[in-house]
């Protein structure tokens, strides 16, 4: 049995969780057009006959403004730091920049084997696509380049097999059927904070936190009542929406994707509430868990 860690990081939008999500073929991480949408290091474990791979998701880059963006870089960091392989995802279809080719450099330091995956080859165009692929190939300190489409499952099989080389476990890290280390509890907050990534514009998002206040099966049905949190009172009308229109959109798709979760029924209650500024407050981020939630 060959087992290890592999690391996945990258700019923000570059398709790190549908990655994740799509090597071990089940969505443990909320994927969205809107950049930070992933806050912290989300395992993704795969099993098979012969090898035992926990792929870490992580934030993408960004300039910390606040607490909880120095709690996503520390969370970066982390996720490199002692692990077989780093991969590093770049949008290929953006084309490859100096940001990308200087952090590949930063990795270098870590001494783990460096491996690249282009992603969203399936809306890149080749022409543009070629030189770039030429720049990686002929850069020192990465081990080998892959070109996946995440999306349409091309090029991801081929990728995990060949990551299986750089596993330097014999150890089983998780049991045979986990697929992560988060808990439901973390999975149905973040859940709702997908949809409301998904439902709300301009600087809303990356102001949105989600408290799930209750959890409570009842039969083959689940009570879920849970809080969207706003950073500034201007947004609390925008997230509710017109008579509430927005919030009970969001819950529409929040329930159908718990529902799908849970295999169950699920009546779902939510809430807005603003906490000014709670991405700077130490104690709404833990009430939030950005520490180490989830396990
Ligand atoms: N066309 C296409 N779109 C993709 C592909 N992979 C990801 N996307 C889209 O790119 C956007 C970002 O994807 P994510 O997986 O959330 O990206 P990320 O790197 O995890 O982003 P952060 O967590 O914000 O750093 C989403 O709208 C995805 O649907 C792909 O293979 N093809
Ligand atoms: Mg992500």
């Amino acid at each position: 049995m060959k087992t290890g860690f592999i690391a996945i990081v990258g700019q923000a939008n570059a398709g790190k969780s549908t990655l994740l999500n799509s090597f071990v073929r089940q969505k443990v991480s909320i994927v969205s057009p809107k950049p930070q949408t992933t806050r912290e290091q989300i395992l993704g474990v795969w099993t098979d006959e012969d090898s035992q791979m926990v792929f870490v998701d992580t934030p993408g880059f960004l300039r910390s403004k606040n607490a909880l963006g120095d709690y996503m870089l520390k969370s970066i960091d982390n996720a490199v730091s002692d692990v077989d392989c780093i991969l590093v995802a770049i949008d290929g279809h953006d084309g490859i920049d100096e940001r990308e080719l200087s952090q590949i450099e930063r990795y270098r330091k870590q001494g783990a084997p460096i491996v690249v995956a282009v992603t969203k080859t399936d809306i890149s165009q080749p022409k543009l696509l070629m030189p770039e692929l030429a720049k990686l190939n002929g850069m020192e300190g990465i081990s080998e380049v892959y070109c996946v489409s995440a999306k349409r499952n091309k090029g991801v099989e081929e990728l995990k097999q060949a990551l299986k080389k750089y596993l330097t476990g014999t150890e089983m890290y998780f049991e045979e059927d986990d697929v992560t280390d988060k808990s439901q509890r973390f999975a149905v907050s973040e859940i709702i904070r997908e949809k409301v990534l998904l439902a709300c514009e301009n600087e809303i998002p990356h102001g949105v936190g989600v408290y799930v206040n209750k959890m409570q099966q009842n039969g083959n049905a689940w009570e879920i009542d849970a809080t969207v949190i706003v950073e500034k009172a201007s947004h609390k009308p925008i997230v509710l929406g017109k008579r509430g229109a927005m919030i009970k959109n969001i819950g529409i798709h929040a329930r159908e994707s718990i529902e799908k979760l849970l295999q169950a029924s699920v009546f779902l209650t939510l809430w807005v509430k603003v906490k000014k500024d709670w991405r700077n407050n130490p104690s709404m981020l833990n009430e939030l868990g950005y520490t180490n939630r989830g396990k």
